[in-house]
């Protein structure tokens, strides 16, 4: 078992559904990443302990389709793998292409442009090769679409041609669980002479788990583990819910080690994950050839987090994304040095495709805050799940406007601006999310949710929200809250982005 401290949440905010893989000493670690542009974050580390975000697999138009994509949609649930000296990531545009495979000679890109995997018909897909070179691609077979979208055919494989992706054969059903709802997320490894085949089963909800079995072959047959499901936060009171989706990985200390994805469910029920489902890690030991992993705990809080961006980069770093559209087609950088230029098209935050630049929360107790040069348009920043759960703050024409969209329902805040602020047009908007801890009846939301703007003339909150209706699950989003720059009128010039976040000690 590795000694190495790893901290959970592993790497914080909405990265679900983590895979990871070591190349010599350097490891390297994608999400999923549903309707947002860049697609498939990914992140590097030396320890498996810190992560940074060195750039996003499909960063390209044309590597992912997203324009027409549903809500829910969008990349799924990335396998990364290091082989024969070069990256391989394979995943699931889901609701559009299918199951995708990328290759590239470097984890930081660029990576190829993409093949469809033909004769791979689910979800969750995992590439692997055997000793002489085969390979196996291992997946859910839910189905997405064609005749009966809903229908599962368990764990499913195919040999596939890699140079390709088209398969070479029929699919075979493998071990598919001990039972539970939802069999996903297969991961196929030989260790030791042994090959092991990890899933996910009971659905990433409350009742996510994780199970493993192993055989002689690749192929099957397998036996399942008898301590099966080997992880899972099920029917506990755990500060981490939902524990599942796991990938293994040998740890430089020559132990073993997992990652999977997790919630931080607040609220007086433990009820709303603000982030959505986060990447965590745990230890992991052999026993009589069977992992044991231990219940994956929160780490003890660290200092504040602070970023800034000043916009003065000649591009976006990773960590910023759109919806369904790149940032570079509606915005500039070099229009108005040192700010952030949207132009906005109309769209609004109500719609599929807004112009929208922003970042994901990953801190219970997080502030953002921009200075919007509103004289030339509309604009401000927003807290989004998606096009049906947001709360806005902006600015521009003359007033201020607080706006809070929950399952389509909507309801405004507005305040007039302080006439130098129309001049000049300089606002600062300011979003705030303050943890709950009560045990009182207004303690039932995870936190509340603050919209304010600040002039010369000082702060004025429009509104405070109840924050469960921006959270995963009231949304039944695969996704967590992502803030930012938004325009719906004209062009709005942004500048000193400013995000402070921590984390109060979990309940
Ligand atoms: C992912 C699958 C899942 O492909 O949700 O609920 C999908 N389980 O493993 C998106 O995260």
């Amino acid at each position: 078992m590795t000694a190495i401290p790893l901290p959970n949440p592993t790497v914080p905010g909405f990265h679900p559904d983590p895979s990871v893989t070591r190349a010599g000493d350097d490891y390297y670690l994608v999400c999923s990443s549903f309707e947002y542009l860049p697609g498939l974050p990914v992140f590097h580390s030396r320890d498996l302990a810190h992560w940074t975000q060195i750039g996003n697999a499909l960063d390209r138009p044309g590597q992912l389709a997203l324009a027409k994509i549903p809500t829910l949609g969008g990349a799924w649930a990335p396998t990364i793998r290091h082989h024969d000296g070069r990256f391989w990531l394979v995943v699931t545009e889901a609701m559009g292409r299918g199951s995708l495979l990328f290759t590239a000679d470097r984890a930081e890109g660029p990576w190829s442009d993409g093949i469809v995997m033909q004769g791979v018909s689910g979800i969750d897909p995992d590439i692997a090769w055997d000793a002489d070179g085969t390979c196996y691609v291992t997946y859910s077979g839910l189905r997405l679409d064609g005749d009966s979208p809903g229908d599962h055919l368990g764990i499913q494989q195919v040999r596939i041609d890699p140079e390709t992706g088209r398969a070479l054969e029929e699919p075979r059903s493998l071990w598919s669980g001990t039972g539970l709802m939802f069999p996903e997320a297969p991961h196929l490894y030989e260790i030791d002479d042994t090959w092991y085949l990890l899933i996910a089963e009971g659905g990433t909800e409350r009742g996510h788990a994780v199970s493993i079995a192993r055989s002689t072959r690749p192929d099957g047959p397998f036996e399942g583990c008898p301590a099966n499901p080997v992880l899972s936060a099920r029917s506990t009171d755990r500060p981490i819910q939902n524990t599942g989706h796991a990938d293994l990985v040998r740890t430089p200390d020559g132990g073993w080690a997992m990652v999977m994805l997790g919630m931080r469910p607040r609220g007086l029920t433990r009820a709303f994950s603000p982030m959505g489902r986060e990447t965590f890690s745990a230890p992991v030991e052999w026993v009589y050839g069977w992992p044991v992993i231990r219940p994956v705990e929160p780490s003890p809080p660290g200092p504040p987090v602070e970023h800034t961006d000043d916009f003065t980069a000649p591009s976006l770093a990773p960590e910023w994304l759109s919806v369904r559209t790149p940032a570079a087609d509606w915005s500039s950088l070099t229009e108005r040095p040192g700010r952030l230029v949207v132009h906005a098209d109309g769209s609004t935050m109500d719609d599929p495709c807004p112009r929208f630049v922003g970042r994901r929360q990953q801190h219970q107790a997080a502030e953002f805050s921009v200075r919007v040069d509103c004289s030339g348009g509309i604009g401000g920043l927003s807290l989004r799940i998606d096009e049906l759960h947001h709360y806005d703050i902006e600015v521009g024409a003359g007033v201020a406007r607080a706006r809070a969209r929950v399952g389509g329902i909507g309801q405004n805040w507005e305040h007039p601006l302080p006439t130098t602020a129309t001049t000049t047009g300089e606002v600062t908007v300011r979003i705030e999310t303050e943890p709950l801890g009560g045990t009182g009846p207004d303690a039932l939301g995870p936190d509340l949710v603050r919209l304010s703007f600040e002039t010369d003339a000082g702060r004025v909150e429009l509104a405070a929200l109840d924050g469960r209706y921006v959270s995963a699950e009231t949304a039944a989003a695969f996704t967590g809250r992502v803030v930012g720059m938004y325009a719906t009128e004209g062009s709005v010039a942004f500048d000193r982005f400013r995000y402070r976040g921590e984390d109060p000690p979990p309940r």
